[in-house]
């Protein structure tokens, strides 16, 4: 193959429905994990920058939260408007479903995205499912008449099949255009960030039912505890005093868990030890606060 003259850049939004796979995609894509992921569907909160760089071309991924059914709070509508604005921004378009099922969710997306069919990519996830390969080709052929999408593609984005083809897929699509990124950046978000979002994602993973929708985590000092040891100070936001004793758990067996949990992610990330602090307080509606919202690094602008 020869090599290309001009290098390629753009925006590649990824959007789904909540769960698909959108942030695993994203990781895998990019090669080291920018953002969480969890079997909770919400997970992801904010627009996140994932940054490929192959050769002298760069896709710059935005990972998305997955599609709102409510807009009850500030965050809701935040995380709403989150997706359009990806959605405007991209060059080309990931729009990830299960590739065992197509739900009325995702046909209401398919619908939204028609007028950008032409740089939308249908992406058929999570293919490594028992059974998932056998209904991959009747959702083709149903979606595939239905919505004339530029690519389809069925991945397993966990283990990495057909990952390489998708990314061809991707690159090709892209304006020609110099790296908008330093090639060794990975992602746009702050080391501040990236550690709170692992402590909320070894939260969202220990905990049930609506708890772990009603917190946040606050990264209030990262600094050095000894030579080659980092030492952060996080706060743990919940909205109900009731729901302390389930976070810290009998004897603070759940606390620890998901520390111990976080600091072992924390180790790989920093690259050295780390003494990891962790307090639960209570703040209510810090969803609907403007204040805690835009001290969470969302921008409030219009909303
Ligand atoms: N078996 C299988 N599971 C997958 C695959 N991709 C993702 N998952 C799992 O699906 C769950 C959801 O993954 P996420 O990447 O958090 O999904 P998301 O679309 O980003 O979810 P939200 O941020 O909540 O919208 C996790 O338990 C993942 O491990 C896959 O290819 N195969
Ligand atoms: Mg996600």
């Amino acid at each position: 193959m020869t090599k290309r003259a001009k290098s390629r850049c753009g925006y590649v939004a990824i959007v789904g429905r909540p769960n698909v796979g959108k942030s695993t995609l994203l990781n895998a894509l990019v090669g080291e994990k920018v953002s969480i992921v969890s079997p909770k569907a919400h997970t992801t909160r904010h627009r996140i920058l994932g940054i490929l760089t192959r050769d002298l071309d760069q896709a710059v991924f935005i990972d998305t939260p997955g599609l709102q059914r409510s807009r009850k709070s500030v965050l809701h509508r935040l995380m709403a408007r989150t997706i359009n604005q990806a959605l405007a921004e991209a060059d080309v378009t990931l729009m990830v479903v299960e590739g065992f099922k197509f739900t009325r969710q995702d046909h209401q997306l398919a619908e939204r995205l028609q007028e950008q069919a032409d740089k939308t990519i249908l992406v058929l996830n999570k293919i490594d499912y028992v059974g998932a390969k056998t209904k991959l080709l009747p959702i083709l052929k149903t979606v595939g008449a239905e919505f004339p999408f530029a690519a389809f593609v069925p991945i397993s984005a966990r283990n990495g099949e057909n990952l390489s083809e998708l990314l061809d897929e991707i690159l090709n699509r892209l304006p020609d255009g110099p790296a908008m990124f330093p090639q060794e950046m990975v992602t746009d978000r702050s080391l501040q960030f990236r550690i709170a979002e692992i402590v909320r994602e070894k939260l969202f993973t220990a905990l049930h039912k609506e708890v772990p929708y009603g917190l946040t985590v606050d990264v209030e000092h990262i600094g050095k505890r000894e030579k080659d040891q980092t030492l952060i100070h996080a706060l743990i936001w919940i909205q109900r005093d009731s729901h302390k004793a389930i976070v810290i758990g009998k004897g603070g067996r759940v606390l620890k868990a998901v520390g111990r949990a976080a600091r072992l992610e924390l180790v790989e990330l920093i690259g050295e030890r780390v003494h990891l602090e962790l307090w639960v307080k209570v703040r209510d509606n810090w969803a609907d606060n403007q204040r805690d919202l835009n001290k969470m690094g969302f921008d409030l602008a219009g909303v």
